[in-house]
């Protein structure tokens, strides 16, 4: 008898020890996937086969793994809208919790990106940012004005201040590069240069073939052409290898926006003297955080809101026209000098 209300005892203990569990993991499940949805974080980038969209994505898949979610990357085979929206229609059925986009165009997106918050999928854009009611944030690699600014301080030291100057563009909807263009056009009605024509601004778009002929189409229209500014990645590294295989080192100058990766060998054969860029991996790493601290309802991209960006520090969300962004300061000039050091990072 004895022995039997022992085991009894044994087994009332054993369900009650097996109660107390069931009952703690609700618990713990609660603080992660049924509140705060799949920890799933979505990149799009404008397209493939762009080595700069790679490290922006290698950044922001850190950002993503450090703080324990899940990462998607996508991005369209052409750098177009349409592309992206369907990829982004994807993204909401399968209800991730972040959608980061660097945007083929500034209007495009937004029924998509609205219907995706509606459904409570945070959104943001970086790199090429799309409207304010598309969003909630912007997250921008560095100070647009000074980005405008110092490709025509660059081409003007390069020219000795007069002749003929070209932009090789990405595509003709790209916000980033149109926001650049409209202060490079600013800058240069200042006095100081008053001799320099901008002659054409042709579009590349971001493909590598395309950027070739185009920059041939421009030596061929403007035989005077003095330089060339181009201010995206895969246009400068194509005027580059064109430069460079017609001999024109010295002759046409060339400066813009390049990864020291593709652009290393034209700086030191001297078709670029000089360019400038960011820490495309950096610009990704603080998207990831950025995504995922709207996931967390830490911030909800206003003005002063405050957030921890791992490595980089502490970030504040600023105002930006009629929304709102996170501005990652000026760009950073390669020369002869350091380009060696920046070649194999990215
Ligand atoms: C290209 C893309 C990208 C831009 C860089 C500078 O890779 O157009 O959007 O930020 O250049």
């Amino acid at each position: 008898m004895k022995k039997i209300a022992g085991s009894l005892l044994s087994i009332i203990l054993f369900i009650a020890i097996l109660a107390g569990c069931s009952q703690s993991s609700p618990e713990t499940s609660t603080t992660t996937s049924s509140e705060k949805g799949s920890n799933t974080h979505a990149f799009i980038f404008k397209n493939t086969g762009n080595p700069y969209g790679e490290k922006m994505m290698e950044g922001f898949e850190k950002a993503v793994k450090e703080k324990g979610g899940k990462v998607i990357l996508r991005s369209p085979d052409q750098p177009t809208a349409e592309g992206q929206i369907q990829i982004i229609e994807q993204l909401i059925t399968q209800k991730v919790s972040t959608i980061t986009v660097a945007g083929n165009d500034v209007d495009a997106l937004q029924p998509v990106l609205s219907k995706a918050m509606k459904q409570g999928i945070k959104v943001l854009s970086v790199d090429s940012a799309v409207n304010a009611k598309s969003r909630m944030v912007h997250v921008n690699q560095a100070n647009p004005e000074r980005i405008g600014q110092v490709q025509i301080e660059a081409v003007s030291e390069m020219i000795d201040g007069k002749g003929e100057i070209a932009i090789l563009s990405a595509t003709s909807q790209a916000t980033n590069q149109n926001t650049w263009i409209d202060f490079m056009k600013k800058e240069l009605e200042k006095p100081e240069y008053k001799n320099i024509k901008l002659v054409k601004v042709a579009y590349g778009d971001d493909l590598r073939d395309k950027s070739v002929s185009e920059t041939e189409a421009l030596l061929k229209s403007y035989p005077d052409l003095k330089a060339i500014i181009a201010p995206t990645t895969v246009g400068i590294a194509a005027a580059g290898k064109v430069l460079t295989d017609k001999g024109l080192a010295g002759k046409v100058k060339l400066t813009g926006l390049g990864l020291p990766s593709e652009m290393a060998s034209y700086i030191e054969n001297g078709v670029s003297p000089w360019m400038y860029l960011w820490n495309p991996i950096d610009v990704g790493y603080v998207a990831g955080f950025t995504a995922i601290a709207l996931d967390e309802e830490k911030v909800k991209g206003e003005v002063g809101e405050k957030f921890e960006s791992g490595d980089l520090g502490e970030l504040e969300i600023v105002e930006d026209g009629d929304g709102t962004q996170v501005m990652l300061g000026d760009p950073f000039k390669f020369d002869k000098e350091n380009i060696g050091e920046w070649k194999d990072v990215y």
